[in-house]
Parts: structure tokens; sequence; C-alpha cells
């Protein structure tokens, strides 16, 4: 580690007890935006309502015709593609929802220093490309592959180490069918946007957002286990500093309802009127189909079951759930929670680790139910 990138770039951290988000976590927040919540209403996410998380700069791409995607390694074969050879290839669109790792991450205590996410780091869409493992079919990985290298055109430095974003899968995972991993060039029928990867990203199904690498211009097949910054020191379940930790992969369950009624511009606390109130919102998992989304109006005290949408076939996407709250005047806290077909459910309790990854703990959603003004319309 170089004594100049030590100035810029300093150890991973917890915030002291009572620190506040400081001046750099205010400009992470900036850069990356989350989904507004209200946004959970579209089953697909609109256009730039969708989260965005990019560790470094969005690289400039201003022409989609000079981008190269090379696929090497241990290959039969060594490919280099354009953006239209690409398009030569059988095409799949699959709606996804995507999720960052440190979503919720902003909410624990102790408070790791990084992007500080509430719970909005989520998002959905529909991604067109070419499934992964017909373009490592037409390479040829090598009988003795491990794992498939990802780089990004995306460079920083992170924690003192000077890189390009890299993530790898086993070979196994890329090349397998179900989930389905894909070369994307479309986001919801267009041309992918430059914060979300253009012209090319990789999308993983079910995994946690920091595998699905943006501005892919590389995949390497390997003989041996990926060692890269974003495998081995970030991305990493750990409690302690000097812990190895497990690796992120897939999302775990989560629920986010649409917070009802209004918010206070500044407190966000919500207000609502006596009577039916609907709380509705998505809920999702990465490693088996959601089968029970419960609600609470007392903060986790006591729950309902909530009707579930209809199954619509996008195993990788979120599904909705409803339920009907009688509101009478007084102060609520709504909670969601999801289950899913293994038994994961969604931990009351903060689930903590150093990096704040994967936590899944239940969003708690303030409301004052008042009375209207005499006269008022409801
Ligand atoms: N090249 C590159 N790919 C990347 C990242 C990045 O910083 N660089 N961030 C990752 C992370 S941590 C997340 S959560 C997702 C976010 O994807 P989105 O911005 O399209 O929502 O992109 C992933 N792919
Ligand atoms: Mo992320």
């Amino acid at each position: 580690m170089g004594r100049r990138l030590d100035t810029v770039s300093t150890p991973a951290r917890l915030a002291g007890p009572g620190e506040g988000i400081g001046a750099d976590e205010l400009a992470l927040a900036t850069r990356n935006h989350g989904l507004p919540l209200e946004a959970l209403r579209y089953d697909i996410t609109p256009p730039g309502l969708h989260y965005v998380l990019t560790h470094y700069d969005i690289p400039y791409v201003a022409d989609d015709r000079s981008w190269r995607l090379s696929i090497g390694g241990r290959v039969r074969r060594t490919l280099d593609l354009d953006v239209a050879a690409l398009r030569t290839f059988p095409q799949v669109t699959a709606r996804v929802t995507m999720e960052c790792a440190g979503n919720g991450r902003a909410l624990l205590t102790p408070r790791p220093v990084s992007q500080p996410w509430l719970v909005e780091a989520v998002g959905t869409a529909e991604w067109t490309g070419v499934p992964l493992r017909l373009l490592l079919a037409e390479a040829g990985p090598a009988p003795d592959a491990v794992d498939v290298v990802f780089t990004g055109a995306d460079h920083g430095v992170e924690r003192g180490v000077e890189q390009d974003y890299q993530r790898a899968l086993p070979v196994s995972v890329a090349l397998g069918g179900e989930p389905e991993v894909l070369v994307a060039h479309t986001m919801n029928g267009a041309p992918l946007p430059p914060q979300h990867g253009r012209p090319l990203r990789l999308v993983v199904p079910g995994w946690y957002g920091m595998a699905h690498v943006k501005w892919l211009r590389d995949v390497t097949v390997s003989a041996e286990p990926f060692t890269g910054f974003q495998h081995t020191v970030a991305y990493r379940l750990r409690e302690r500093a000097e812990d190895p930790g497990e690796p992120v992969t897939r999302i775990a369950p989560r629920a986010l309802l649409v917070p009802p009624g209004f918010p206070d511009f500044m407190s966000r606390r919500r207000v609502v009127r006596p009577g039916p109130v609907t709380v509705h919102g998505r809920a999702w998992s990465g490693r088996a189909p959601v089968t029970a989304v419960e609600v609470s109006t007392d903060g986790g005290q006591s729950w309902r079951t909530a009707r579930l949408d209809a199954a619509d076939g996008h195993r990788w996407a979120w599904r909705g759930w409803r339920h009907t709250w009688t509101a009478a005047p007084g102060s609520y806290v709504l909670v969601a929670r999801a289950t899913d077909a293994e038994g994961h459910s969604q931990p009351l309790d903060q689930p903590w680790n150093r990096g704040g990854f994967a936590n899944n703990l239940v969003q708690r959603v303030p409301v004052e139910c008042v009375a209207g003004s005499p006269g008022e319309a409801t």
C-alpha cells in the first residue's frame, strides 16, 4: 500500500457511540440514491427510481459501438465481442429484484461507516441480454475452471487498495441455468442508463447487488479461487476485523411496506386518518420463493397474515402483499415480516456484522392516526 494512497483511503471503521452521519457518508448518500418507498407500488421500478450504488465513478461511455467484452482465461477460444455481436446470441428477458448487500446498514448500532442505507436499496427491473452460459459454452471453459471473474471499467481505491471493480462467481453458478446469469444490454426495454452499467452489465438473479458487475468489460475463467478485494476483504460477514468471515451471496428475505397516509417533510413521520387503511408492499428472497408476509401495527408484539398477490411466474422478482388495518386515533409502529419456502425469515433484533451486510432486520414505520379537522374530506 503506497504512503500516498494511505492518506486518501482509510481503513474500515465503526462509528463511535452517538457519532452522527459524517460528511463523507453524506457525499456517498447523495451519489447513491435509494428507491422512494412509495415506488414499491410499481411491479417494475420506473426509470430513475431504481436504487443506485457505485463504488467509484460512473465511466463515461460516449459511444456503445466501441465497447468490447473479452471472454478469456482458462478457455479453448478467447472471444472479443461488441454489443452488436452479443445481440446475435439468443436473448432472454428476466424480471429481477436487486438489493444492495448493505441495505439497512445505517440503522445498525454500532454503525459501520459506509454508504448509509436505511431500507430503500432495492429495485426491480426487466433485464434483457445473453445467458452467460451460452457465451461460456462458445469459449469452452477448461475442466479445471473454478471461478469466473468479472471486471468492470470503473477504477478506484478502497481501504488503500487500488483496483478495477471485480467480482467472481463459482463456475457452477456462472454455467447454471437456474438462476440464469445474464450479460445484459437492456433495462426495461431501453439501453442501460449510464448509472446502471451502460453498455453491459452482469445480472445474477437472487444474489445481492455486488455480484451484478456494471460496465462489464472482461470475463476471465480461472483455475484458482478468486481472491480479489471485493471477495476477501469486502462483502464478508464477520464480527471482528481479523475474522476471515463468510462470503455474502444470496439475498435474505425482506418485506417492505409502502408507508401509508402522508409524511411530515422533515421527520417523515406518517399521518393517517381513522378508518380502514390498506397496508401493502413487496417481499422478496433470493434463497427461495416468499411464502408468507405478516404485518404488525404494534411494533411486532402481535401479527396478522397479509394476503399475497397471485404468483406471476417471475421467480426472481418481488411479490406484492396487502393487509387492511382499521386505524383508530393513536400512535402505531407498523412492521412487516417475510418468510420464504426454506423457512428463512426476518429478525426483530439486528443481525450485526462489521460490514453491515445482509441485514434483513424488519422495517419499522411509525404512524400517527389523527382525526381530520371538522368538515374536512377524509
Ligand atoms: N463495475 C461495478 N459494478 C457494480 C458496482 C460498482 O461499484 N462497480 N456496484 C455493485 C453494487 S455494490 C451494487 S448494490 C449494484 C447496484 O446496481 P445498480 O446501481 O444498477 O442498482 O451494482 C454492483 N455492480
Ligand atoms: Mo451494493
